[in-house]
Parts: C-alpha cells; structure tokens; sequence
C-alpha cells in the first residue's frame, strides 16, 4: 500500500450500502487507499468486501472476530494504516451518510496545515438532510452537553467523517482503550484537544442511510451521557487542582505534536 491516504470504513451489516459508497469514495478521491474493517457482520458484508477488494489493489479488508463497536474498529484500521506508513488517516461510515465528494474539503483543511478536520453538521454551511427531529435534537443536546462539559470549541464533537494527520493519531491509537460508540468521537476530540492539536470543523451535507439499518441505541446514548459527565468532572477537579497548586495558573495546552505546519 503506497497510498497516503487512507480511509477506514467500518462495516457491521451493511450489504446493501457498501458497493455504492465504495464506488462513489474510488470515483471521488481515486488516490485514496481504503480498508473496510468488518467485525464478522452475520449478513455477509465481509464476504462482499472480500469480493469488491479482489477487483481493486486499492481496496483491503479487516476481519474482526465479532462486533466490538465503533471506537476499535477505527483503531484497529488505524493501527494498520499507520504501521504501512499512511499520512493522513479519514473516518468515515458506509451507510452513505457521508457524501464521499466532500471528502476534498477535509483533505483541503489537513493538507492546509490541521491535525484533525472535522466533516461538521453544526457550523455554518452544515447541513442535515431528513433526519427526524428526535435525531436532531438528540445531536444538538449532545453536542451542548459536550461543549459545556468537556470545554471543547468543537460545534460537532460526534461527527464521524473524519481526517487525522498520522502523528495525532498515532498517539491516539497508543493512548488508551476507545470507546465504543458516539462518544468514540467525542473522546478522540477531547484528546485531540487536550494535546494541543489544530482542529477545523469544514461544513458539510449529512444524509440520513436510505439503506440498511442504524446500529444506534439506547445503550449508545446512555455511554455517552456516562462518560461525557465522567470526563467532565475529571477536568473540572484536574482544574481545581492546579489552581490549588498553582494560584493564578490556567491549565495549559501545549502542543505535544511534532511541528511542521
Ligand atoms: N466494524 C464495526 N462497524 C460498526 C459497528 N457499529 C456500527 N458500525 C458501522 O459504523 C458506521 C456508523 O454506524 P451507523 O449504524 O450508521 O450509526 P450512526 O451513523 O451513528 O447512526 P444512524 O445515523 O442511525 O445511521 C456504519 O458504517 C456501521 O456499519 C461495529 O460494532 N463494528
Ligand atoms: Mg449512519
């Protein structure tokens, strides 16, 4: 693999979406090396990534004994895209969500200089087509919560359509255990923060899957809600801490990534 870019799609049931976003992600940036890491789906979508790799020396599949969630999906391919020297490391999903078309302006914005840019639905510009208004507002609520809790400037800390440059996300593949669903990306945007990385937020259109079934639930919500508050209080005693320490010191952020933008 030569590629310096990689982009990682997980799969977990997903036959019916695969093929289409695939095709479209091999039209739209040709260069592009993608790995679909698939955790052992039970209606085939390994097999037919297998399928549409033996076709194309751009594609490879990850297999993964069972459904372990989001967040180790993502590492994992991570984790092989790095050890085969990739640059620049994209998140995103197979269900169409996210318009492969727009991945140029994520590339744009990390080539322009950023650790992580981030495809965001809540800047202006974003936008979000046909989505219930439970599901718009639960995203909206999350993202608050988060900002508030977690003290990030990100307006769209969920979002999973995603460009890392390769020494951010080295060090947040080798620090600590992911999450496993939306609060994979809130987390890895909370590190990416903490370590004094450049993030950017580029508008983008995202689609509700015509397709297949989400994998969302309950369980997810309740995750996130868990370990957002976690998180939160975890920063607020850290800061009383070094106030306590430190009177009239802010926390800093140092930027613990090479330089070189
Ligand atoms: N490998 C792997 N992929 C997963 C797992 N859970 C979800 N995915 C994939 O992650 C991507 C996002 O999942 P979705 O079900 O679309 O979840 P979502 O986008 O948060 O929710 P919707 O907006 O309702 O579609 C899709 O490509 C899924 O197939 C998992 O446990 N393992
Ligand atoms: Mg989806």
């Amino acid at each position: 693999m030569s590629a310096r870019v990689l982009v990682v799609i997980p799969t977990y049931d997903e036959r019916e979406t695969l093929p289409s976003t695939l095709a479209r992600l091999r039209a739209a940036v040709p260069d592009a090396h993608v790995l679909v890491v698939d955790d052992a789906s039970p209606d085939g979508t390994g097999e037919l990534a297998e399928t549409l790799a033996q076709d194309d020396p751009q594609v490879d599949v990850l297999h993964r004994a069972g459904k372990e969630g989001l967040g180790p999906a993502y590492l994992a391919g991570f984790r092989w895209g790095l050890e085969r020297g990739t640059e620049v490391l994209v998140e995103m999903d197979a269900d169409a969500s996210h318009r492969p078309e727009q991945l140029p302006r994520l590339l744009d914005v990390v080539e322009g200089g950023a650790d992580l840019a981030i495809g965001s639905r809540w800047v202006p510009g974003g936008r979000v087509h046909d989505w219930p208004l439970r599901r718009l507002l639960l995203s909206r609520a999350a993202n608050v919560y988060a900002r508030l809790a977690l003290g990030l400037r990100v307006h769209d800390a969920t979002a999973g359509f995603r460009a890392y440059r390769a020494p951010l996300a080295r060090i947040l593949v080798e620090s600590g255990p992911a999450s496993q669903g939306y609060c994979f990306q809130v987390d890895m945007t909370r590190r990416s923060a903490a370590r004094g990385a450049v993030v950017r937020e580029v508008p983008i259109d995202f689609d509700e899957r015509t397709e297949g079934a989400s994998k969302m639930s309950s369980a997810i919500v309740r995750e996130a809600l868990v370990k957002v508050t976690w998180w939160g209080l975890q920063r607020r005693s850290q800061q009383l801490l070094t106030l306590l320490r430190y009177p009239g010191r802010h926390a800093s952020r140092e930027s613990s990534l090479p330089s070189g933008r």
